[in-house]
């Protein structure tokens, strides 16, 4: 065990950020990663190279892709994208051998007396449709469910909705992304009334400072991250890290400033009273722009059943909201936070001097968050009360971290509530969607169901019978797995799995169908500055794995919905598409046609008359404007909300019994549950397991020494994993930080399912815990 740490530790030192590319290079020569590719190619290759999407990450990196007798062997970055322009991090790098693991599924398996029975795609397709079919006559239609993902590409997601939603008429779709950017969406939505970023990333062209919420980006929006380093080099900008952990980012940064878990709620309050105090507010904007809410408080943490929650937002004035952020002067929130007062102002002053442009930048750590939507109402109130918002450089950006978490389950809608273009409650709504979809309105439920974590209670409780998982592995990511485990093994459940290799998650299944990945199919991505990019099928994939879009498509034809999925097999992509673009058409959200995204490296929605937006909500950059200036035309009167949100303590605190944070998260490594990453040798090496990483105080008054046994316990389990001290991260003192890619140390059976009442994302990041030397 320590052997193998301190392997990774000077793996790591090799990897530092960008010459990581060659260091691979040298290890695994079958793919290429020079800066001079063309040159390192070797001789006698006849590559044919095609553009694509990075597999990975919310960044949206332009690929290019080589292939070679059917085989994609090479990948570089495409110098054309204005994302990368020409750069990938490891996992950009070696993605294309994520399709060549020895174990890929490649033929259907079916669960019979207990033992898995390879059959026909077409017989088990026939049996998940008839399974649906006794389901729902059985125990009605908000029976059958779909759970899937930010990793769907967007015909995936589109032909889901349109199944469930609007042929068998129930609202039981969601997708991983309610677990990490659902936060983002109520906060959007709370603040402005539209959900996505109206910056994009060439703001990081224009800012003078970058505020880091509580991300890691250095490991996990890599090349993003670069593009900021980058600009320091050039014009000399800061990066301040905000975090609960020291991480490579908080290394790379100008200065690091740590806080105890949750507070950062008191502290964003504790900038605004600054910033009102100073008389730094941009008045003229916040008359002209902002109204005042507040909210419901002691809204709880959804831990209970059937949770239920209705919000009461009502009007108040400045007023009230100054004497509501008397209570945050910094020296108060000093002593809740553990960051000094002079840091608290650091940050106000940065935020306050009218001659700086500021860009935030957060993920996780603000949306996995018991407060999670609070969290981000509350970084823009601060953009809000400066007036640094919808111009280059003055940038609120909330980052994605799937590469099509924006473009499938936000735009396309595939949570409960949502619809490609609106809401399910809203009858209008309704009726433009069930139009395109060419089924009776009555036929789409007013009723949201059960957003992620209830629909595995649902399945729990027995109100599920049916659910059918795509690109996603729950049985690793759900927190208090256990629970969600057992569930899933209960009589009576039927389980349908569509991966690309066996998971924790096809343990569980009654059907496996083995699926084409990536470039194997024809798809488009989403990424996190509203860009969608398209990608055509370069190799054929493995033995019978079809796309998850087709897979849909034929059991929906079996469903006896043969006119709404009329699409033929050789252009169904383009069918798809074409149709679901007329969902969004409009100066607010038009996305640009096939034809576009095929020539270009993505592009920017709202497309109109031939252009990108890059920045909405004002009438420079925006044509949906409708007057002179900023225009939050997401509101009915066009102007934004800065919400009175307290500071509340987290779900579960350290106390005497379990006296320890435990904060849980990701590397660059491995992507999520390492399905993928841990079939790439070189990351596999890279980081061969998870571990549990202590601060080094804690770490010396309990005499625990690097690769040292630890066990972790929490009111849902324990279990022990090897000590990391002053490695990767190091946790502030009394935290404890576990990485979650590993199946064969499952962090998620002792996590918390507490999650914000209002978006019903977990907060994965929090929970109490004890701390033993093994
Ligand atoms: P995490 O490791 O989940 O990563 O990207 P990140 O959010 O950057 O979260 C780390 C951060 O949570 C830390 O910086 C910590 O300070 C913060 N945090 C912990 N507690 C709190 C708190 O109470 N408040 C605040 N404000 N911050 C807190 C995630 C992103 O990464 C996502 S969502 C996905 S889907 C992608 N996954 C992924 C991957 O699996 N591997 C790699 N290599 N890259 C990835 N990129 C994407
Ligand atoms: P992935 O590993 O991305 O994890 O969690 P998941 O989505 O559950 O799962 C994707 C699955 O799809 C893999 O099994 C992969 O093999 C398969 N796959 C790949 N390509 C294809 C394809 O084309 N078709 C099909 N059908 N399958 C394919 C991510 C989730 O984890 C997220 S998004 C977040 S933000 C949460 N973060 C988080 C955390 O920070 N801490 C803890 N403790 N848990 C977390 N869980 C959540
Ligand atoms: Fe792919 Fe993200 Fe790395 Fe870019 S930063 S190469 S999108 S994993
Ligand atoms: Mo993390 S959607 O999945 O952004």
């Amino acid at each position: 065990m320590y052997q193998s740490l301190t392997n990774r530790r000077s793996f790591i030192k090799k990897m530092a950020m960008l010459s990581a590319m060659t260091a691979a290079a040298s290890m695994f020569p079958g793919i290429l990663f020079a800066e001079d590719q063309e040159k390192a190619l070797p001789k006698g290759k006849n590559l044919s190279w095609k553009k694509a999407p990075c597999r990975f990450c919310g960044v949206g990196c332009g690929v290019l892709i080589g292939t070679e007798n059917g085989k994609a062997i090479a990948v570089k970055g495409d110098p054309k994208s204005p994302v990368n322009k020409g750069l990938c991090c490891v996992k950009g790098y070696h993605s294309v051998m994520a399709m060549y693991g020895k174990d890929r599924l490649t033929k259907p398996l079916v669960k019979k007396n207990g033992r898995y029975v390879e059959t026909s795609m077409k017989e088990a397709l026939d049996l998940v449709a008839s399974k649906m079919k006794e389901t729902i006559s059985e125990h009605g239609k908000d029976a059958v469910s779909i759970y899937g993902s930010g990793q769907w590409t967007i015909p995936d997601g589109y032909v889901a909705s349109k199944l469930f939603k609007g042929c068998i008429g129930t609202n039981n779709v969601e997708a991983n992304a309610r677990l990490c950017m659902a936060s983002a969406v109520t906060g959007f939505l709370t603040s402005f009334g539209l959900d996505e970023p109206m910056g994009c990333y060439e703001d990081i062209d224009h800012a003078n400072v970058f505020v880091l919420w509580g991300n890691n980006m250095a490991e996990m929006h890599p090349v993003l991250f670069s593009r900021l380093l980058d600009q320091r080099m050039k014009r000399g900008v800061k990066i301040i890290d905000f975090a609960t952990r020291t991480t490579r980012t908080s290394a790379a940064a100008d200065k690091s400033i740590l806080f105890r878990p949750q507070t950062d709620l008191a502290v964003a309050n504790a900038i605004c009273y600054e910033i009102v105090k100073n008389g730094w507010v941009n008045t003229s904007f916040v008359e002209d722009h902002c109204n005042f809410n507040k909210g419901l408080t002691n809204m709880g943490y959804g831990l209970e059943d059937k949770y239920k929650f209705t919000d009461k937002p009502e009007k108040i004035d400045f007023k009230a909201y100054k004497k509501f952020l008397e209570d945050y002067s910094p020296e108060k929130v000093e002593k809740i936070s553990g960051v000094s007062a002079k840091d608290i102002k650091y940050m106000a002053a940065l935020y306050g001097d009218p001659n700086k442009k500021v860009m935030s930048l957060w993920c996780m750590g603000p949306n996995q968050h018991s407060r999670g939507t609070w969290m981000n109402n509350l970084i823009y109130n601060i953009h809000l009360l400066t007036g640094k918002i919808s111009t280059p450089g003055n940038s609120p950006f909330s980052l994605t971290g799937q590469p099509s978490a924006c473009g499938t389950v936000r735009e396309v809608g595939t949570l409960t509530h949502k619809l490609p273009h609106g809401v399910v409650m809203n009858k209008e709504h309704r009726e433009f969607a069930a139009k395109i979809w060419d089924v009776p309105a009555e036929n789409i439920s007013p009723k949201p169901t059960y957003h992620t974590v209830e629909m595995f209670r649902a399945l729990d409780r027995g109100d599920i019978r049916f659910m059918w998982i795509q690109v996603t592995n729950p049985m690793v990511t759900m927190p208090k797995l256990k629970r969600y485990r057992d569930a899933t093994k209960k009589e009576g459940r039927f389980i349908v799995v569509s991966d690309i290799y066996p998971t924790p998650t096809t343990d569980i299944a009654d059907v496996i169908l083995p699926s084409a990945m990536w470039v194997e199919r024809e798809g488009m991505y989403g990424n996190s500055e509203r860009r969608t990019q398209y990608f055509e099928q370069m190799v054929e994939p493995p033995g019978e794995a079809l796309s998850d879009t087709w897979q849909i498509v034929e059991v929906a034809k079996r469903l006896g919905y043969e006119k709404q999925f009329y699409y033929n097999k050789d252009t169904h992509i383009e069918e798809i598409y074409t149709e679901y673009r007329r969902h969004h058409e409009g100066k607010k959200h038009n996305m640009a046609p096939l034809e576009v995204l095929k020539k270009e490296p993505g592009m920017q929605w709202p497309y109109v008359e031939g252009k990108p937006t890059k920045w909405r909500f004002h009438s420079k950059y925006d044509p949906a404007c409708t007057k002179e200036g900023y225009d939050f035309y997401g509101k009915p009167d066009g102007k934004a909300i800065i919400w009175q949100r307290p500071y509340e303590p987290a779900a579960e605190e350290p106390d005497k019994d379990y006296p320890f944070w435990l904060n849980t998260g990701r590397v660059v490594e491995h992507w999520h549950t390492g399905s993928m990453t841990r079939r790439i040798p070189v990351l596999h090496k890279a980081m061969p397991h998870a571990y549990v990483e202590l601060n080094p105080g804690d770490a010396k008054r309990m005499q625990v020494r690097t690769g040292d046994p630890v066990k972790l316990t929490t009111r849902r389990g324990s279990i022990t994993l090897p000590a990391s001290i002053n490695e990767r991260g190091v946790p502030t003192p009394g935290q404890v930080f576990v990485p979650f890619f590993d199946e064969n140390m499952l962090i998620n059976d002792i996590t918390l399912d507490s999650f914000c009442p209002i978006s019903k994302e977990p907060d994965y990041k929090k929970c109490a815990v004890k701390v033993e030397k093994a």
